[in-house]
């Protein structure tokens, strides 16, 4: 009899902690279930192309491609979940579709960024293919940086909807390390890119720019609560544009790489049908 109790006292615990989730029309509820379907369907297919596209550029490149492959790999799968506990957040209930009880797992999101946001830098520290000694200590401050911001941000994120403070004061705290990565780009690895081939530093420059425009977002997103946003309409902009930018900040992100790497290994006489003109790679 005890037993028979524990289920549902343990669910409403569950249930407790997770984010109640605002109804939904149909084609709201489909827009999110369909990008985070089509995100899927791109990580995966991402994750093909830069396996074969390794044979493609020269030896020394092809880590950052693996690294690449790493990235939509573990966002492929985490997607797969989200639209899952997505599936799993709603019931469809007349002409809505309204919050079954079971809440919609964020934290995926997060653990998701806790891993590939530092792998991104190092793809793209290991592309610039700096001095061994600057290559190293770069990795080191780019990565704890991204791991101190993702993480500092996450007590915010699932602080309880009405808490601004406790949301404002952590995002405050995790803005610190966004702006020293930042910072770190935009000034330190300025003078690398001026010492690359000019098609790359026009793909280099693009990087930043789409590093920017798509890391740039996820501030803003996080910020939507403090100026009002909130019910159905804010969680279905949240979601979507969470989605597009991970699809460009990992797997567009990751073909931009790709170019460079195949620009950088022409330029250094490394071809694709082996006949090298030079022996330097
Ligand atoms: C593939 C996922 C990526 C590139 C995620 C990037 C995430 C950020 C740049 C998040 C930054 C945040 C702040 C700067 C403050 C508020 C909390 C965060 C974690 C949303």
């Amino acid at each position: 009899m005890v037993l028979a109790e524990v289920p549902s006292a343990a669910m409403g615990a569950v249930a407790a902690v997770g984010k109640v989730m605002p109804s939904l029309h149909p084609n709201q509820y489909s827009l999110v279930f369909n990008a985070f379907s089509f995100s899927v369907a791109t990580m995966f297919a991402a994750f093909v192309f830069f396996v074969i596209a390794q044979s493609r550029i020269a030896p020394k490149y092809r880590i950052s491609m693996m690294v690449s492959a790493l990235v939509v790999g573990i966002a492929g799968y985490h997607y797969f979940r989200i639209m899952g506990s997505w599936e799993g957040a709603y019931v469809a209930q007349g002409t809505m579709y309204v919050f079954s009880g079971k809440p919609f797992n964020d934290a995926y999101r997060y653990v998701d960024w806790l891993l590939t946001v530092p792998l991104l830098l190092v793809e793209l520290v290991l592309v610039m293919s700096l001095p061994k000694s600057k290559s190293g200590s770069m990795l080191t401050k780019l990565s704890l940086a991204a791991a101190l911001m993702i993480a500092t941000g996450y007590p915010g994120e699932v602080a309880a909807a009405g808490d601004i403070a406790t949301r404002a004061m952590w995002g405050a705290i995790s803005t610190v390390p966004f702006v020293y990565i930042l910072y770190v780009l935009f000034k330190e690895l300025g003078d690398t890119i001026a010492a690359h081939p000019p098609e790359a530093q026009v793909l280099f420059r693009n990087m930043r720019l789409l590093l920017l425009a798509t890391w740039g977002f996820y501030p803003i997103a996080y910020m939507a609560p403090f100026v009002g946003f909130t019910g159905a309409g804010a969680e279905v902009a949240v979601q979507v544009g969470y989605t597009i930018c991970d699809v460009l900040a990992k797997a567009g992100y990751g073909v931009l790489i790709y170019n460079i790497a195949r620009i950088k290994s022409e330029n250094e006489g490394w071809s694709l049908d082996g006949t090298a003109k030079a022996s330097h790679t």
